[in-house]
């Protein structure tokens, strides 16, 4: 496997960052996890979008272009003779001294790793998810906005350990008044009385690219969409449920904290959406 580092290709074994770098001694920096489909890139402009918005959010100065980034995840792909993939793009802070500031950090380090994706086994598809809502809270848009998406994941890791530790393979995690932000690493929707809702980020959602997606096919089927705060009871009283991520594609929630969502069995509104976005992932993606 071959990593791009600032610019190189290096052999996996000698892609390194120093110990000083500010992205490992506080997290201090952002990523992006995109997915790459029969020789195609899916969503890559809007996922170099959401990246810029997190460093500037952060102040951070990405030290390449739009399109030298897009270049070289397209490239990154290519020397690692891959079809498909999960590419992890990554900008840290960079190497400075051994305090918070980082004004002392002169250049950020840019990394491009594209690798084989383990997904969820094909039985949580065909079946659905059961999932649990955790203790732990989204961070609230007050102390961190939950959309940047940063280098440091520990309030979703504390989220998702919870989920396992009762067995669970994601959770629902809400925000500091109660409502529906989102799971560890997915956005999450549900479907009731034919309307089709996901959380706002306000509400400490993550702007999720696959979310995106499952708007515009909200759209295509004529479904009412609604981005509004929701409650675990609106959960449990869904008539469906699904999740949406770039790793976990669309996948159906058929339980949550003990409760059957409509039927148990995955919903036809989330089969149609499913089907609808195995479509697009072909088309709607830049040739490598
Ligand atoms: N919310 C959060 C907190 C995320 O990290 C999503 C929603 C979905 O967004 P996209 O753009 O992917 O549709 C994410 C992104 C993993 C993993 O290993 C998952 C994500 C990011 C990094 C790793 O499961 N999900």
């Amino acid at each position: 496997m071959k990593v791009y580092l600032n610019g190189e290709f290096v052999a996996k074994e000698q892609a390194s960052i120093s110990v000083f770098d500010h992205g490992l001694l506080y997290g201090d920096g952002i990523f992006e996890g995109i997915r790459l489909y029969e020789g195609c890139v899916f969503k890559l402009d809007q996922h170099l979008e959401r990246l810029e918005h997190s460093a500037k959010a952060i102040l951070l100065d990405i030290p390449i272009s739009r399109a030298e980034l897009a270049a070289a995840v397209c490239e990154t792909c290519r020397q690692n003779n891959l079809d498909s993939g999960y590419i992890r793009l990554l900008i840290t802070r960079g190497v400075g001294h051994l305090g918070l500031s980082p004004t002392g950090c002169e250049r950020p380090n840019v990394v491009i790793i594209a690798d084989k994706i383990q997904l969820y086994p094909k039985e949580y598809y065909d079946e659905g998810l059961k999932i649990i809502t955790v203790p732990t809270r989204r961070i609230s848009p007050a102390a961190l906005p939950p959309m940047v998406k940063s280098l440091n994941y520990l309030n979703n890791i504390l989220a998702k350990m919870e989920a396992q530790q009762s067995g669970y393979l994601e959770a629902i995690m809400l925000n500091d008044e109660g409502y529906v932000a989102e799971c560890t690493g997915d956005n999450i929707f549900i479907v009731y009385k034919g309307r089709i809702i996901t959380t706002p980020s306000s509400a400490g959602a993550l702007r999720g690219i696959t979310r995106d997606v499952a708007i515009s096919i909200a759209e295509e089927l004529g479904l009412p969409m609604d981005t509004n705060n929701i409650t675990r009871y609106d959960v449990w009283n869904a008539e469906e449920c699904f999740l949406t991520g770039t790793a976990a594609e669309i996948i159906p929630v058929v339980e949550v904290d003990g409760r059957c969502v409509g039927d148990g069995h995955p919903g036809p509104i989330t089969k149609s959406f499913m089907d609808l976005f195995r479509a697009k992932v072909s088309l709607e993606g830049s040739m490598i």
